[in-house]
Parts: C-alpha cells; sequence; structure tokens
C-alpha cells in the first residue's frame, strides 16, 4: 500500500473513532449522566477541525509495524488526539498565547468565551483518561498493556512531560536564548507528546525492552526536529496553509531554535534530527517502512 493510502486509512480510523466516542447531540437542558450540548460542542469545535492528526497516526502505524491488534489501539488513538487538543485549546487562552486562528479557524474562545475553552480542554483532558481507561477494562487479556500505555501516555503528556515544557516555555518568554533551557523547553513541551503514541503502541503491542528503546528515540527525534520546523514554518511558512498565524514566536520574545542559532543553522539542525529519527527505526527491519515515509513526509511539510 502507498504511503498516502495508508496514512488516509488511519486517519480514518482515528476521525471514526472520534465521532463515536463523541457523537453531536447531548442534553439541552440539565440531563444527569449526559454531556452537557454546550460543553460538547465546544469540544468537538476544536477536536473535528481537522488537525494533521500526526500522533494517533504514530500510534496505530507503530501498533502495526509491532504486529499488535488495530483494533485494541483505536480508543487510546483517539484519547491522544484529545489530550493534544486539549493542550492546543489552552494554549491559545489570553493567558497562555493569546492566538485567535488555529487549525484554519478561529480559536475555541473566541467562539464559545474564555471560559467555556478552558472546560472544553479539561472535558478533553478528562474524557480521554476515562475512554483510555474504559477501553483497557474491555481488553482483559491484555490489561497490563493497555494499563502501561496510559501509564506512559500520563507521564508523557504531564508535569514532568508537556505541562513542564509548557511552564518554562512561559517563564522564558523575553529571555535571552539559551541552548540548555531551549532543549528542555523542546524536548518537554513538543517531543514528549510525539513519544507518547510510540511507547503506548510498544506496550499495547507488547515490544520488547530493545524496540522500546528505539521507539522511545524515534519518539523522541522527530518531536525535536517537528518543533524546530514549526518554529521555522512560524518564521517562513504561509500562514493560509498553516490555518494560524505567522510570526508570533517573534513578536511574544519566545524562544527559538532560529533566535538561538539563526533559520540556516536551525534547519541543518532538524535535517540532523530526522537522519538520527530515520536510523533508529533500523532494528525494525522493513516493517518500518510507514515511519520512515512519515518522517520523509513530516521533514518536508509546509502546515
Ligand atoms: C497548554 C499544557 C499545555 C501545553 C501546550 C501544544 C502546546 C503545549 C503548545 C502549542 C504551541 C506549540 C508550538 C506546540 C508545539 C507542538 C506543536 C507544533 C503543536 C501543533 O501540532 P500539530 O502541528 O497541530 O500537529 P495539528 O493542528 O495538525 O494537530
Amino acid at each position: 500500500m502507498a504511503y498516502n493510502e495508508q496514512y488516509g486509512r488511519y486517519v480514518g480510523m482515528v476521525e471514526e473513532t472520534l465521532q463515536a466516542l463523541l457523537p453531536e447531540g447531548g442534553a439541552v437542558g440539565p440531563k444527569d449522566g449526559e454531556i452537557p450540548e454546550h460543553l460538547r460542542a465546544s469540544m468537538r469545535y476544536s477536536l473535528l477541525a481537522g488537525g494533521k492528526r500526526v500522533r494517533p497516526v504514530l500510534l496505530l502505524a507503530a501498533c502495526e509495524m509491532l504486529d499488535g491488534n488495530l483494533e485494541e489501539a483505536r480508543v487510546p488513538a483517539a484519547a491522544l488526539e484529545m489530550i493534544h487538543t486539549y493542550s492546543l485549546i489552552h494554549d491559545d487562552l489570553p493567558g497562555m498565547d493569546d492566538d485567535d486562528y488555529r487549525r484554519g479557524r478561529p480559536t475555541n474562545h473566541r467562539v464559545y468565551g474564555v471560559g467555556h475553552a478552558i472546560l472544553a480542554g479539561d472535558g478533553l483532558l478528562n474524557y480521554a483518561y476515562e475512554c483510555l481507561l474504559q477501553n483497557a477494562l474491555s481488553y482483559p487479556l491484555n490489561l497490563e498493556g493497555h494499563v502501561k500505555a496510559a501509564a506512559a501516555m500520563a507521564g508523557c503528556a504531564g508535569v514532568r512531560g508537556m505541562i513542564a515544557g509548557q511552564s518554562l516555555d512561559l517563564l522564558s518568554e523575553h529571555m535571552e536564548p539559551d541552548a540548555d533551557r531551549l532543549a528542555y523547553i523542546h524536548k518537554h513541551k513538543t517531543a514528549d507528546l510525539m513519544t507518547a503514541p510510540l511507547l503506548a503502541a510498544g506496550h499495547i503491542a507488547g515490544a520488547d525492552g530493545e524496540k522500546m528503546k528505539a521507539l522511545a528515540r524515534f519518539g523522541a527525534c522527530v518531536g525535536l526536529a517537528f518543533q524546530i520546523d514549526d518554529d521555522l514554518l512560524d518564521l517562513e511558512g504561509d500562514a493560509k496553509l498553516l490555518g494560524k498565524q505567522t510570526g508570533m514566536d517573534a513578536k511574544r520574545g519566545k524562544m527559538t531554535w532560529p533566535s538561538l542559532v539563526g533559520a540556516e543553522a536551525a534547519r541543518e539542525k532538524a535535517h540532523a534530527l530526522w537522519r538520527q529519527a530515520e536510523e533508529a527505526l533500523a532494528c525494525f527491519g522493513e516493517k518500518a517502512w510507514f515511519l520512515h515515509a512519515f518522517a520523509v513526509a513530516l521533514a518536508t511539510r509546509e502546515k
């Protein structure tokens, strides 16, 4: 199967699962046991706005590469996209980056107000773990694999992972660029949530220690390269294609690789990381064809 076709197949599974977990509707007035309509609408607004679905695709692809059961991985993949979407909604809030556009449309708080944008993010985060745990219970023969996957995802998204990176990112605005600090921010703010799907897939599919290490290395390199490219796109990319405003990092005084070493050196660093990502796949042989193609596609992305 060709790469684009396979990517489309994985995205189809993700969209179908997200729609099934959070369908339209909801109680108009107060009704026990249902998600209130307005809360549901604000959650769906951002979740179903058509992101690239990079993280859930990584989870499904890694699971399939490891001969895991793809059906078991559907809900964890969708849950990870919920966690990612919550982080984008909160990142766009006035108290953080105060952005007006995301995924080609007005940000959540511009449509639903700040209060409901906070709740939509909180809702997606909590619902992600509810779905993960319910899914784990429905696979009693692989309960340990699913609990380990959920724990890995929580660790990567949590207070030593993505939230820690975001905290340092906020605190570093308008500071002199510093390589160690920037490396920490990128590792946690971005790369941890790229490592999460690979670790989760490894646990669900029962990968051995050597393969877990390779998966973690691939995720870390992809995440770091992805973030440098994101910084370069903010500097040089097309806002229409990106579906969000550009030039915002400089405006906010964000610490980025281009601000630290210049655009050309940042591009070289990203290339080196993409190469390292591909090298990390060696132990999977030909089975890693999709992840190789994925790295190539992301390395040349325009959005
Ligand atoms: C609020 C706890 C908390 C964390 C926010 C995700 C994030 C951390 C900040 C968003 C800003 C940013 C540049 C993050 C780096 C990761 C990144 C490039 C996110 C955008 O991910 P894509 O490109 O977006 O996969 P789509 O819309 O395609 O899903």
